[in-house]
């Protein structure tokens, strides 16, 4: 989130919103004059009722994009509905791959040489909504979660900026078949190999 704030993207951020009062987003964002609101999902019964109240905090902002970023929240179908092709969220892994919570563990338990990040139109099917740019990086021998986090996330600040920029720009949507249309892109050709091959 604070890597976003710093992206100079062309969009006014109209709210930072957490369902964790200590999250420190918040403190973050309210330091930097944005505003700030917190719909804490321990204070109501169900999803349903959950997702209602966030969706009320974002539509009094008229938020035209909703960025998760570290939200851990499960979210129903209506509430994805009403943002369908307004909401992304970044995903530590090549997805399909890795799906939900400890990327990082399931890929070094698999074994994989190359693992990274998503920014993905987020769908009702949890880590499945279509794929609108990933970056891979090289797993190396000693990695731990933490080592192969930390090269992931520097990935991460480097996609998801651009990914809203496009979004910004109009340049990315999602068509009515759910797939991801990118407009004037750059087109990496080359092969991304680790460990590399022999000279
Ligand atoms: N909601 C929908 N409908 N679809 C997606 O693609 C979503 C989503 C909500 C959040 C982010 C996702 C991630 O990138 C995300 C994508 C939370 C969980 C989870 O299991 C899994 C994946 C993601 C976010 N949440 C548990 C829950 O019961 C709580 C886990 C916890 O609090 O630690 O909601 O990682």
């Amino acid at each position: 989130m604070e890597a976003l704030l710093k992206a100079g993207l062309p969009a006014r951020i109209c709210a930072v919103i957490s369902n964790d009062p200590a999250a420190k987003g918040l403190a973050t964002a309210a330091a930097q004059g944005i505003p700030t609101a917190v719909v804490d999902h321990k204070a109501h019964a169900t999803r349903e009722a959950f997702d209602a109240a966030l969706a009320q905090a974002i539509d009094a902002h008229r938020a035209d994009l909703v960025v998760l970023a570290g939200f851990m929240r499960i979210l129903t179908a209506d509430f994805v509905g009403r943002y369908r092709g307004r909401m992304v969220n970044i995903h530590p892994s090549l997805l399909p791959s890795f799906t939900g919570l400890h990327t990082h563990r399931q890929a070094l338990a698999a074994g994989v040489r190359i693992h990274g990040c998503t920014v993905h139109f987020v769908t009702p099917q949890l880590d499945h909504g279509p794929v609108i740019i990933q970056a891979a990086v090289p797993v190396l021998p000693g990695d731990t979660e933490e080592t192969l986090a930390a090269r992931v996330l520097g990935e991460e600040h480097r996609i998801y900026p651009q990914a809203l920029r496009w979004l910004c720009e109009d340049r990315v949507t999602m068509d009515a078949g759910g797939r991801v249309i990118i407009r004037d892109a750059v087109q990496a050709s080359g092969a991304l190999r680790s460990p590399a091959t022999d000279a």
